[in-house]
């Protein structure tokens, strides 16, 4: 079965959001216009606590991109961002959601981040995400959200690890830096990854 999924479509990753991805805004009338061409749609929320390690902020020494060596991996350093219950947490409003059957949080735990939908960064913690995609017989899995260089890239890296086909519509995300996205999508395109339009779905 076709199954969308809608990555971190949240406030904090639009214009005017304290993460903000440019353009971010711009591709919700494309997954308004997907969801109505598929039997399945999901989506993920990015959900951390006040506390996280990721958010420059908790860290004396830290402004948000720099790095923090962190459990054995380099952990970026970002604004705070979509916290728990905030305004910067929630799905943009414009964000059609009546056909969304579940909604998967991550990055929840203070500890670790969680990029992808399915695991945390450390593959230590599944969301359950993967389970409900093959329980609902979802084998066919079509991306978009935010960020293309971040979180959407991160879940299509996993889907791809375990064995869904995968397909990123590109009028339908955005990164936030376009030319680490371009290498990004060749890597990608390498690992089997399809590439779509919209309007050719
Ligand atoms: C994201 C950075 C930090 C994303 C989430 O949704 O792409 N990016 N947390
Ligand atoms: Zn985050």
């Amino acid at each position: 079965m076709k199954t969308l999924v809608i990555i971190d479509a949240q406030n904090d990753f639009m214009p005017g959001g304290s993460l903000e991805v440019p353009g971010g805004d711009e591709i919700i009338p494309a997954i308004n216009g997907l969801q109505e061409k598929f039997e399945l749609v999901i989506a993920t929320q990015d959900w951390h606590p006040q506390d996280h390690v990721s958010f420059a902020s908790n860290h004396e020494d830290k402004k948000p991109f720099d790095t923090l060596r962190w459990h054995e991996m380099d952990q970026v350093m970002w604004p705070d961002h979509c916290v728990m219950n905030s305004w910067g947490a929630e799905l943009h409003k414009a964000l059609h959601t009546k056909k969304i059957e579940a909604i998967f949080r991550k990055g929840m735990d203070r500890e670790i981040d969680s990029y992808s939908g399915f695991y945390d960064n450390g593959h230590k913690k599944n969301t359950g995400l993967k389970g409900y995609l093959r329980e609902r017989k979802a084998d066919k899995l079509y991306f978009c959200g935010l960020a293309a260089d971040v979180c959407v890239q991160f879940s299509i890296r996993d889907a791809i690890d375990e064995g869904f086909s995968v397909t990123l519509v590109e009028d339908a995300t955005r990164a936030i830096d376009d030319d680490e996205y371009q290498s990004i999508r060749e890597e990608l395109k390498s690992k089997g990854c399809s590439f779509v339009h919209s309007t050719e779905l």
